[in-house]
């Protein structure tokens, strides 16, 4: 029992080369026997029907004063880890879902993608979380969401990998823990997996297939103002695999990190546990300094927009042509939706918005305002192609929010 359940730990974290070791027993740096799998992770689980299951790197974003050298840094490290979790979850045949912080690190059209987990009831994705006995969990904080939403019943086997020893928790008791650079250790304990294990990637097809007719809903339905579903598929569209954006806080940041297919790390950004307001403009403005390459689009919420809104003045000075797109519903919809959800009535969350086409030209922006579904698609394409700063006032209808939470608690698994 010498590595079972061990805390396996890094020689030194922040290199490339930094290996794994079991601090016990300083065994071989980068290998784990059969054993390990066997005793530690696997013990008593059976090699069919309930799979074991990856969730992707969540936390590898760390404010530095040497910022270039680190951004080029936390580059290296996502693709690695990134093309690590893909080879991992091939070797297994399991599913892999992302926290809402880790879009992109697993991509959304890899057969075994399942999409990302932490919306604030029992998600499609949440169902492959029901069904297995072991999460492999890469890189997961429980600061940014309560495990108690993937492991309800506290019984599920957690293999903890990060650079950082786990904070437990009684939805989140650590098996084993593997403290290391991710994708050696991932590939490690990969190589150490006994030649007859491999599991099924159970409902995963089916979870995508939910998924996408919501995308396919909104890319159908005209009505107007918007439907979110609508917003999330026009966004997809406009934008190229590797172009960039930054859901802000609100009902908007829930339908972006469930619904936009996301196919590499850091092209999806959220603001999740403390989850503040008003931080896409600004951060849109450091994302297309640091990625002058990509088209950037900040999607906010119209109070978030009006608590940052001064930011566009820094763009246009600074010449930081990006987009961004105001969902209007002259409420804090996410505050009424959770009021709703939770007491079954809201107050308060009402309030009104200035011009915002005018607004924003008074910063010296280029402004737009959506009055047909079918526009938002034309505009977001020609404000993403110009060479300056866009505002895009675009009305949605968030009557979808409490249907989507009605059908998600109707839903009954195992599936
Ligand atoms: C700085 C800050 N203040 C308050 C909150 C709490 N909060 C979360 S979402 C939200 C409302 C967001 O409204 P809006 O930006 O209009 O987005 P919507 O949900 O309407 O799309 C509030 C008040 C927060 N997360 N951050
Ligand atoms: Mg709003």
């Amino acid at each position: 029992m010498r590595c079972a359940a061990a805390r396996v730990r890094a020689a030194a974290t922040d290199t490339a080369a930094s290996p794994a070791v079991c601090t016990r027993c300083s065994r071989s740096p980068t290998r784990f026997s059969a054993g390990f799998w066997r005793r530690g992770a696997l013990d008593g689980v059976e090699p069919d029907g309930r799979p074991p299951l990856a969730i992707g790197v969540s936390s590898h974003r760390r404010a530095t004063s040497d910022g270039a050298r680190r951004d080029r840094f936390l580059n290296e490290r996502w693709a690695r880890t990134s093309a690590a979790l893909v080879r991992f979850a091939e070797r297994l045949d399991i599913p892999v879902a992302t926290t809402f912080h880790g879009k992109g690190v697993f991509p959304d059209d890899h057969p075994n993608a399942l999409g990302a987990v932490g919306f604030m009831r029992h998600d499609y994705g949440n169902f492959g979380f029901d069904t297995a006995d072991v999460l492999v969990c890469v890189g997961y904080e429980i600061q940014e969401f309560d495990p108690v939403k993937i492991n309800p019943n506290g019984d599920k086997r957690i293999v903890h990998v990060h650079r950082f020893p786990a904070e437990v928790d009684a939805h989140y008791p650590v098996a084993v823990g593997v403290e290391g650079d991710p994708s050696q250790a991932l590939d490690a304990l990969a190589a150490a997996l006994p030649e007859e294990l491999t599991y099924d990637s159970g409902s995963t097809a089916k979870i995508r297939t939910l998924l996408d007719e919501e995308l396919q809903y909104g890319r159908h339905n005209d009505a107007f103002p918007l439907v979110p579903q609508r917003v999330v598929h026009e966004v997809r569209t406009a934008l190229d695999r590797h172009d960039i954006v930054l859901a802000d806080t609100g009902a908007g940041k829930m339908w972006m990190s469930r619904l936009y297919p996301t196919y590499e790390p850091d092209t999806c950004l959220v603001s999740n546990r403390l989850s503040t307001m008003g931080f896409a403009l600004p951060g849109a403005i450091a994302a297309k300094l640091a990625r002058p390459d990509r088209r950037v689009l900040a999607m906010m919420g119209d109070g978030s927009f009006l608590m940052n809104s001064q930011e566009l003045e820094t763009a246009v000075r600074e010449h930081i042509p990006l987009v961004v797109l105001v969902l209007v519903d002259e409420e804090y919809g996410l505050i009424t939706w959770k009021m709703e959800l939770e007491l079954g009535r809201h107050s308060h969350t009402r309030f009104t918005n200035p011009d915002l086409v005018a607004y924003a030209e008074n910063f010296g922006a280029r402004g737009y305002t959506i009055e047909t579904a079918g526009q938002l698609l034309p505009v977001l394409r020609r404000a993403l192609d110009d060479d300056t700063v866009s505002v895009i006032a675009c009305p949605v209808d968030y009557s979808e929010n409490l249907r989507l939470t009605d059908r998600l608690g109707s839903l009954h698994g195992p599936f």
